[in-house]
């Protein structure tokens, strides 16, 4: 069975990744240059030709992409191979105007499944294991790809997808399932049904591999504690072909970016302006080894840090900070710029269950901002004086982290709907009337 720690590529010195960068992307530029009359024409308009871009310095040159051009482009404007050497579609989850489709040769699946084996090896994953995919399976890319990763490494797989949650902790416990890959807020509601059904003792995970949505380190310690495992992120998009653009490491400390596929830049939001490691902004790839589908200078909307600093496990690889929200995801409330993750590391700092929901709206010109949050069975009272001291405590905790008043409102138990996917964590109603 093939390693997939890969000191050779995970811990080559940085002028060594770098070089070996600077000739995927030349390649890469020829490539989309030569089959891609859209990139040819974008690249023509920027003033810029392959012969222009001798390296990753020269990267700068190229214009951006951004999901408006993918939209464009549907469905096969940016196929850089022809139709007939694709062998997998997987399409995003976007909720307005058309999905995005992207587009694998059998090269792009393989490379994409070693992507998601060196996160699983990263989290302890070995032959050894049986790892449960409990990411959905289908146009979405959890599940194809972290069950890619596990065949890799020689695991146990079990496909199992989301939802259905009895039969989530029946395989669990009969199978003793090792490793859990699913959604952080899958995962939390996993582990309050395991807390529920006094399952704990028979659950053996030892790793949970969790990302495609925004989480806090504060809902890690939630999980790592109801799950008794240890937490990993991963970070991927489809259009970089899914999860595994970047992945935790033991050290629990950012993701590396598997640089020998993807460059990685920060760039000013406003101005497009490239930025230095740790400095915060967007975060852009650029895919210089996918051959159906590639992306120069992707903009993603995440907000982000690259930190190149050593990592304790050895892998040289640059790292990113958990996504500090999206460009488009952050809310602006009466001005103020609010982040979803910053209410909740408030949230559970203050003992709250991580069940919550955040509604905005627009009343009389003004915005309002509710949030309702569940209580634990433990917290829940009907001693109505505890229920409004405790809101009230919240409210003055939001407050000094957002700088302005919230409503919050502690409901019952049980009462905020679970998710199984990607948690829907924020109501904007204000978007229904086009303000
Ligand atoms: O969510 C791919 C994925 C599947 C990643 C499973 C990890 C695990 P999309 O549906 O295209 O792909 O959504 C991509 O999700 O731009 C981020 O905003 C967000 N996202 C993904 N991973 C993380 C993470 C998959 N670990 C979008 N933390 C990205 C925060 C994440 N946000």
């Amino acid at each position: 069975m093939k390693k997939y720690y890969q000191p050779e590529i995970e811990t080559m010195p940085v002028e060594e990744i770098k070089k070996l960068q600077s000739e995927r992307l030349v390649k890469q530029v020829q490539h989309v240059w030569d089959h891609v009359p859209y990139y040819r024409k974008k690249m023509e308009d920027a003033g810029v030709s392959p012969d222009d871009i001798k390296g990753i310095e020269d990267l700068h040159k190229l214009p951006f992409m951004t999901k408006d051009d993918l939209r464009e482009a549907y469905p096969f404007g940016l196929l850089a191979v022809p139709k007939s050497e694709c062998v997998r579609i997987h399409s995003t989850s976007g909720t307005t105007g058309k999905r995005v489709v992207a587009f694998y040769t059998q090269h792009d699946v393989d490379l994409w499944e070693d992507l998601c084996a060196r996160a699983l090896t990263a989290a302890g994953a070995t032959e050894e294991d049986t790892v449960q995919v409990s990411y959905g399976y289908g146009l979405f890319t959890g599940g194809a790809g972290l069950h890619g990763g596990s065949h890799k490494i020689g695991a146990m797989t079990v496909p199992i997808s989301s939802g259905n949650t009895e039969r989530q902790l029946q395989f669990m416990v009969d199978l003793e399932a090792s490793v859990l890959c699913c959604t952080p807020s899958y995962a939390a509601y996993l582990g309050e049904a395991i807390a529920e059904r006094g399952l704990r003792d028979q659950i053996k995970l030892k790793a949970g591999i969790f990302g495609a949505e925004a989480w806090t380190n504060e809902m890690r310690t939630d999980i790592e504690q109801k799950l008794g495992l240890k937490a990993y992120d991963i970070y991927g998009l489809t259009e970089c072909s899914g999860p595994g653009v970047a992945f935790e490491c033991e050290a629990q400390d950012g993701m590396h970016i598997n640089e020998d596929h993807f460059i990685a830049e920060i760039i000013n939001p406003k101005t497009g302006e490239v930025l230095q490691d740790g400095e915060k902004g967007e975060l852009v790839f650029t895919s210089i080894t996918k051959e159906a589908f590639p992306l120069l200078r992707y903009r993603t909307k995440d907000l982000c840090i690259l930190n190149r600093k050593p990592c304790p496990c050895g892998r040289t690889h640059v790292k990113m900070c958990k996504p500090l929200g999206r460009s488009d995801d952050m809310l602006i409330i009466r001005g103020v710029n609010v982040f979803p993750s910053q209410i909740e590391t408030v949230l559970l700092n203050e003992g709250m269950t991580p069940n919550y929901q955040i509604i905005v709206d627009r009343v009389n010109n003004t915005d309002t901002f509710d949030i309702n949050v569940e209580m634990s069975a433990e917290m829940f009272s009907d001693d109505l004086s505890k229920v409004t001291n405790k809101e009230k405590e919240l409210v003055a905790a939001l407050k000094t982290m957002l700088g302005i008043q919230a409503k919050v409102h502690l409901v019952s138990p049980k009462t905020i709907e679970r998710s199984e996917g990607k948690a829907v964590r924020v109501i904007d109603k204000r978007k229904l009337y086009g303000v």
